[in-house]
């Protein structure tokens, strides 16, 4: 191909090519044809449908764009630093290296303009849907009649590799039901996975897949006609109702003369050898790496630079609107700050002691319906188990097709697109999402679990039938070892409450935690209320672990718990004191919280000289040895539970008042 002869569009594209094909030889190691194949793609996103400035890539009302192919990263890279964001060709060249920005996958955070990580495939398809959903909540919330404020699009890169991932499929068929039509998705047809053709696994008809759900579909032949991608956004901009898929039959690898349309040109560098002859096919060098003409630069810096003008024009929208709309303005801004509004915190829930109690999940839901009109930005929702988790917010409306001003959310029996969907609403600034699950399927949604907490996005996940003592439901319901699972991922913050006021604590503390998630573990079954004047405050709950009961004198041992057993060990510490045994009781509901304090503070709830310590706590004891000490013992499960009434399963396990006498007595 003769340079001379081909556009600046032509050039551009293959520029961005070779790039690619560069940056990952010189790495050795990464996905070189798949941004070969989507540049005209990324090429059209990037000089004509999304609105961005690279000056300011946290502009409010962006376009939002997802590579869910993370692995494709060499295409975003190349278009960011191209555009003009805070990344240099040393950046690029740099790819995949120790601390760089330009990392295996686009990470959030590592780099101006990555909305959000990817890697495990599908979730950057899900959390697109949460991210449309987050944009129509803001405009139900701010836009007006004279103000469209909030109208940016949701742009994502899908392959076929999404497509297979079962998440899309569930986030999918709930964005086509809902009528998220901000969405637009292009799928990277290119037929070619890891291990060969798609033809090895994956035969069905995206396009009527889509169709079912309710999506707008269109398909365009030729990846290489940019006119034709151009037109195909251009309808998908203006279709608002139903999201839509954009299939773009392409080419991987394309352009490389032995690798094109084959697997080879997946995951692995080209070979020095292929690299060149891409060059010559394409019209450059062939000995020279890493190159951007000139003029393909100031091209693509220029369509960056237009973004700033958008930007402008929007900033006077905004201007005008905050002139008319000051309340309206002043919640946004605290909001997006991340802050909370003065006085929420007034009048919270405060249940008096009771024998018999109330469950912790309906705690929770007596703390969300009394915060709810001052937190507008607090939405959510369960996996069709609302009636169970009892997060309903009873004076707000449903967020459906035909409102999406709602603030309860149906996600459907769909746990793990529910948990992707509520990351791309935690990224949204001002948005505080939560949603519910049983604890036993918090298993379903793992991967976004684990991308919250690498991301340091804050959504809250409410799991509630917390351990056997769920009862009847039985051995598959019964939680035994996702207590010990959530707490292993970094950065994951697990509350367990003892009960209805500590429960509220919980959600004081998660709505003003951030870097990270928050499990909420919450019980079926009642428990009794704690005598806060008998006691020490619910408010401890803050420190992770603190001394609810202290006995007279030092302690001879402490016993320590999390959620439904810590009122055994009220009971058991009262008949120790009989029996003249001192005992400190330890509420023990977060290890997190705890592990955060300091060393005097710990030293004061856990001297060190008191070494027989008994833990307790309805699942595995795997960790607990951490806060026992080589003398101390753990009252867990080491196998699945059993279908029968819920205090008879605590009891036959060891959850009783006398088998804590008895193992307190042992130590
Ligand atoms: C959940 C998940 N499973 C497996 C992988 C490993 N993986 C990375 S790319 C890939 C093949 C993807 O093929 P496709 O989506 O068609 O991408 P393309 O070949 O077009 O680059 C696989 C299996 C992954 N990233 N995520």
């Amino acid at each position: 191909m003769n340079k001379i002869t081909q556009t600046i569009e032509q050039i551009a594209i293959n520029t961005v090519r070779i790039l690619a094909a560069d940056a990952v030889q010189k790495a050795n190691s990464g996905h070189p044809g798949t941004p070969m194949g989507l540049a005209p793609m990324g090429h059209v996103l990037w000089t004509e449908s999304m609105n961005y400035n690279p000056q300011n890539p946290q502009w409010d009302n962006r376009d939002r764009f997802i590579l869910s192919c993370g692995h494709a990263c060499m295409l975003q890279y190349s278009y960011l630093y191209l555009t003009g964001y805070n990344i240099t060709m040393d950046d690029i060249k740099n790819f995949r290296q120790l601390h760089s920005k330009t990392a295996g996958h686009p990470e959030y955070g590592l780099l101006d303009g990555i909305e959000i990580t990817t890697g495990p495939l599908g979730q950057g398809f899900a959390n697109g849907v949460g991210m449309g959903i987050a944009q129509q909540y803001l405009a139900s919330q701010y836009n007006k009649p004279d103000f469209k404020l909030f109208d940016y699009k949701i742009y994502a890169i899908c392959s076929d590799g999404d497509m297979m991932e079962g998440v899309s499929a569930e986030a999918a068929s709930l964005a086509g039901h809902l009528q998220l039509g901000n969405l637009i998705y292009l799928y990277d047809d290119n037929q070619i996975t890891i291990e060969g053709a798609t033809s090895l696994a994956f035969n069905e008809d995206v396009v009527e897949r889509f169709r079912s759900y309710g999506w707008h579909v269109q398909s365009v032949a030729d990846g290489n006609d940019i006119e034709a991608i151009a037109t195909a956004v251009e309808n998908a901009k203006n279709e608002t109702h139903r999201p839509s898929l954009i299939k773009v039959r392409t080419h991987i690898g394309f352009g490389s003369p032995n690798k094109e349309d084959t697997a080879a040109a997946h995951g692995s560098p080209l070979g020095k050898d292929e690299v060149k002859l891409v060059k010559e096919n394409f019209g450059f060098d062939p000995d020279k790496s890493f190159v951007v003409p000139d003029d393909v630069l100031n091209y693509y810096r220029e369509k960056g630079n237009a973004g700033i003008q958008k930007e402008d024009e929007w900033n006077d929208l905004y201007k005008k609107y905050k002139e008319k709309y000051a309340d309206e303005t002043a919640e946004y801004e605290l909001f997006k700050s991340g802050k909370l509004p003065e006085g929420w915190k007034e009048n919270l829930p405060v249940f008096k002691p009771d024998a018999k109690g109330i469950a912790t999940r309906k705690a929770s839901g007596k703390m969300l319906n009394a915060i709810a009109a001052k937190l507008p930005m607090l939405i959510g929702g369960s996996a069709d188990l609302s009636p169970s988790t009892d997060t309903t917010l009873y004076d707000f409306e449903s967020f459906t097709d035909e409102n999406h001003g709602g603030r309860n959310f149906h996600f459907g029996i769909r746990e793990h697109a529910m948990g992707a969907i509520l990351n791309g609403m935690a990224v949204t600034k001002g948005i505080i999402p939560y949603g519910a699950t049983f604890l036993i399927f918090s298993d379903y949604m793992r991967p976004p679990i684990r991308l919250a907490a690498i991301m340091k996005i804050r959504p809250i996940f409410i799991y509630t039938h917390d351990s056997i003592g769920l009862g009847e439901d039985g051995t598959t319901h019964q939680p035994v070892e996702q207590l010990i699972g959530l707490r292993s991922v970094p950065n994951v913050m697990v509350i367990r409450p003892a009960d209805a006021n500590e429960t509220v604590q919980a959600w004081r503390v998660a709505l003003e935690h951030s870097g990270g998630p928050v499990a909420l573990i919450l019980t079926r079954q009642e428990l009794p209320i704690i005598d806060q004047d008998r006691y020490a405050k619910a408010s401890g709950l803050e420190k992770g672990a603190y001394i609810l009961s202290d006995c007279d004198g030092e302690p001879q041992l402490i016993l320590m718990g999390t959620g439904s057993e810590v009122h055994l060990l009220l009971e058991a510490q009262e008949k120790l004191k009989a029996d003249s045994i001192h005992a400190r009781v330890v509420s023990f509901p977060s290890w997190e919280l705890f592990d955060k304090q300091d060393g005097a503070y710990k030293q004061k709830v856990f001297p060190k000289n008191i070494r027989k310590r008994l833990a307790v706590e309805a699942g595995s004891p795997i960790g607990w040895c951490k806060y026992v000490t080589d003398e101390g013992d753990v009252i867990g499960i080491t196998k699945f539970g059993e279908s029968a009434p819920g205090p008879e399963v605590m009891k036959e396990y060891g959850f009783s008042v006398e088998n804590v006498i008895a193992r307190a007595k042992a130590l």
